[in-house]
């Protein structure tokens, strides 16, 4: 059913305005007269919620009725983003309500702008999440999402002359009017202690674990509505609780000091995200959160599947877990656990068990963010999991490793779950390939690349196990909802059938020469770049022109992203303008927006350059405005949602190997904007779609990239061929850009030179030039370069991410879809 031909509930306007008034006063608690922008916008929520929870509820109902198998998607992020307009969107009522507003003189965009970021995730992994759960519920299949209740999600980024500045976030403390406390469905978890072995009367040994701490689950649901709401989903985030036997304990012991520092320490487990990507932390708390949510969610697995079942015969035909990452790995040994020590299973049928219910997803090659943990940690926190692991490895080592490669201890240590080395580690990536049935890479090189480069060994095993699904993205929220003109533009064109499915946008194409559409288009374009003028105006005070070319690096701040090449550039231009003041380019606006790890020093360093370049360089009158500098503050997705529309250029310059897929990448294109990338990630994937001639690709492929780094590249070679790579790095010694304080930015050259220059900037730096180059005059021809946007828009139809979750189906979860009445 495809609400933009025909309502899906029969609710007009008036009806829609009465609801939301009675709401203000009933749920609220206030008046027409007095109730603030908040107060209204959560009587709007109220209303939606009254169509939401009918669809939840036959949705659940027809879930248990008919027994269907279902995906559950562990993941410790989901980032939701806002809920507002996507809910009214899939519902089929953004327009009703839109008018029921207008008729109260309110507007929706407005209240929209009330409701807080849910920030539960860093990044690219946490919102793939979101977008696959929008996409699970869209296609009608039975799903649930899994993760952590974080009290605080991401920082908030504040900029502080220049730097980055952590702030906490807190989403919920005005309450949030998408989710629904579940205190039927509290879990009890066990922690620490210590492990018994139990002769039983028929000399079978029985494993007894003797937690030394419980503590309490509380599953909160947010209802997630497919476009067309015929399916309501659940995504399941756990809270962290003192357990009430454990406070009682010690309470009336007139231990009630130390019954608060139970309740302290037990609440600080879903307290908040690290805000890490990328980089492995290797904290007990981590270690914690992980257990948590993951016994959480196989305990509340279990209760489900025996109100349908009596023994665990057909749990695998019914169960799939997906593990996003390897962050959820220790579900593994949990169900192994469950099954042999709670349920009295036999080894190899709980572990013929595991195998068939868990994949497991790679979302990154690179070393520092492979998860592993001491093993004395997980001693002290799991020892029964320790336990397990250790029979799943001696069990994998002699059967399959050493009959495949007999008496090969070479082979034995890469291979072994435990890193001899010294302390001893659990590699959880190990844990996560032997015991998955798919391990799925996020785009074509990648998953080329985790079978060569990352898993070869595994991959001769079990040259089955490993497949590839590339990433994808929901146009319900990256298109329709973030751009509602040009999805109008779109819907007039081609019909209303895109936003199920994506390649009806080929249609675009045939007008992508036409002059008049070129118009619309690009009008669009205009629109939405001046819109954008006003928000950079507003958080920054930095006055742009949407004459421009809008140029848009958004992502993580991190070195293999290479931020600091763009920076490089743009300084290059800079001295271009200074020293011929007539060189010949386009005005461009350069914009950044990210967030940096709290502890990354390089990252944070960077951030610091943009902002102090950017504050010479927009000040400086010599250059004529033709150069802006923009770092937008606390990036995340509601601003993600303004930046994607405006863009006219998509930066996406990853050393050819690093970026496992991007998907921001997509979002950009989706909207008219022309890549700049390396043949890295699924860029290569869209560079197929849209033709070499729609985008602008450069620098090093993978291949290259591994032969420079196997000859020995030296960044000083470049340093002194290159008169420009060279005066822009000796500017940063000087004060030129941190007045009276020289050597501010000397961290920048330190990492481009004397730290090598890990990320090859330097090496890519010429054919990045020359590539901007090609875009300057790319859009110089406005009709070739409208035609580009447009063909752009029509291509990306395979990234959509109902697509990605098709092919998990075919491959991995093979599930059915399941009609809702
Ligand atoms: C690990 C340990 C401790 C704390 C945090 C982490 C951690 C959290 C998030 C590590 C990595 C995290 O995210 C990695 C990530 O976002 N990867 C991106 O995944 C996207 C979706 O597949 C890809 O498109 C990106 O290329 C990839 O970088």
């Amino acid at each position: 059913v495809n609400p933009m031909e025909k309502p899906l509930f029969e609710l007009d306007k008036d009806e829609f305005k009465q609801e939301i008034v009675h709401h203000l006063r009933t749920t609220l608690g206030t008046s027409e007269k007095k109730a603030s922008k908040q107060a209204w916008w959560m009587a709007t929520c109220a209303t939606i919620n009254q169509m939401l929870f009918e669809r939840l509820t036959s949705t659940q109902q027809t879930h248990l009725q008919k027994d269907t198998r279902a995906v559950h998607y562990f993941s410790a992020e989901f980032l939701m983003g806002r809920l507002t307009a996507n809910n009214l969107h899939n519902l089929g009522l953004y327009k009703t309500c839109e008018e029921a507003l207008k008729d109260l003189n309110l507007e929706l965009a407005d209240l929209c702008e009330q409701e807080p970021d849910m920030a539960l995730g860093n990044g690219g992994l946490g919102r793939l999440a979101a977008c696959f759960i929008d996409s699970l519920a869209t296609l009608g299949y039975p799903a649930l999402g899994y993760g952590l209740h974080y009290e605080h999600g991401l920082f908030r980024q504040e900029i502080r002359d220049g730097r980055q500045v952590e702030r906490p976030d807190s989403w919920r403390e005005y309450g949030n009017p998408w989710e629904i406390c579940r205190p039927e469905s509290v879990q009890e978890i066990p922690l620490y202690g210590y492990v018994e072995t139990v002769f039983g009367e028929d000399c079978q040994v029985r494993k007894v674990w003797h937690p030394g701490r419980i503590i309490k689950g509380v599953p909160w649901d947010i209802p997630i509505v497919g476009f067309g709401a015929q399916t309501v989903n659940i995504l399941r985030l756990w809270e962290s609780r003192a357990s009430n036997f454990f406070d009682w304990d010690v309470f009336n012991h007139g231990g009630y000091v130390d019954s608060q520092k139970e309740k302290a320490e037990a609440e600080t487990i879903s307290k908040v995200l690290y805000p890490n990507d990328e980089t492995e932390a290797g904290k007990e708390l981590r270690l914690v959160q992980q257990y948590f949510f993951c016994a959480c969610s196989l305990k509340d697995i279990m209760r489900r599947y025996k109100r349908t079942h009596t023994d665990f015969k057909e749990f695998a035909a019914q169960i799939a877990v997906q593990l996003n990452d390897t962050h959820p790995t220790i579900a593994i040994p949990e169900l192994m656990r469950e099954l042999i020590d709670e349920e009295g299973l036999e080894w190899t049928e709980a572990w013929n068990i595991c195998k068939q219910v868990f994949s497991y997803t790679n979302h990154t090659l690179l070393p520092e963010a492979l998860e592993t943990w001491p093993v004395y940690l997980f001693e002290r926190v799991l020892p029964r999991h320790l336990e397990i692991i250790y029979e799943i490895n001696a069990y994998f080592l002699k059967n399959e490793v050493d009959a495949k490669w007999p008496a090969n201890n070479e082979i034995k240590r890469k291979l072994s779950i435990i890193d001899e080395s010294n302390p001893r580690r659990v590699r959880m990536a190990n844990l996560c390939v032997i015991t998955s049935h798919k391990v799925n890479g996020v785009a074509e090189i990648h998953s080329k690349l985790v079978k060569e480069d990352l898993f070869p060994e595994f991959n001769q095993l079990w040259p089955d196990k490993f497949c590839n699904v590339t990433n994808g993205v929901t146009p319900r929220r990256w298109l329709l909802s973030c751009n509602q003109e040009l999805a109008d533009l779109f819907t007039e064109t081609v019909g209303t059938e895109w936003p199920l499915n994506l390649d009806a946008l080929r249609e675009l194409a045939k007008y992508a020469d036409d002059p008049v559409f070129q118009k619309k288009f690009m009008d669009i374009k205009l629109h939405n770049k001046e819109k954008l003028v006003k928000v950079i105006k507003a958080e920054t005070g930095i006055d742009v022109s949407a004459d421009a070319i809008f140029d848009i690096q958004i992502k993580r701040l991190h070195e293999y992203k290479r931020q600091q090449l763009n920076l490089l550039h743009i300084l290059v231009l800079y001295r271009r303008l200074l020293l011929n003041p007539e060189y010949d380019i386009h005005p461009r606006v350069f914009i950044f927006g990210s967030k940096a790890a709290p502890g990354y020093r390089v990252a944070k360093d960077i951030i610091y350059a943009i902002n102090k370049v950017g504050e010479r360089i927009n000040d400086d009158p010599r250059i004529k405005g033709k150069l802006k500098v923009v770092f937008m503050p606390n990036y995340r997705v509601s601003l993600a949602e303004k930046l994607i529309p405006a863009a006219d250029v998509s930066e996406q310059i990853s050393t050819a190997g690093y970026e496992a897929s991007g998907t921001g990448n997509m979002k950009l294109a989706m909207n008219g904007a022309i890549t700049i990338g390396t043949l890295d990630g699924a860029n290569i994937e869209i560079a197929e779609e849209v033709g070499e001639d729609n985008c602008v690709i450069f620098g090093l492929t993978v291949e290259e990239v591994k032969e420079l780094k196997a000859r020995g590249y030296s960044p000083w070679d470049y340093y002194y061929a290159n008169a420009e790579i060279k005066s822009a790095l000796d500017w940063l010694d000087t004060d030129y850009f941190t007045p009276g304080r020289p050597g501010e930015l000397q961290s920048i050259k330190k990492s481009l030179l004397d730290y090598g220059d890990t990320y090859l900037t330097l090496a890519d730096f010429a054919s990045y030039d020359e590539a901007h180059q090609r875009i300057n005059s790319l859009y110089r021809d406005k009709a070739r370069w409208a035609k580009m946007a447009i063909i752009n828009a029509a291509s990306v139809g395979k990234f959509n991410s109902d697509r990605s979750i098709q092919d998990y189906v075919r491959q991995i979860w093979h599930l059915d879809k399941c009609d809702i009445s």
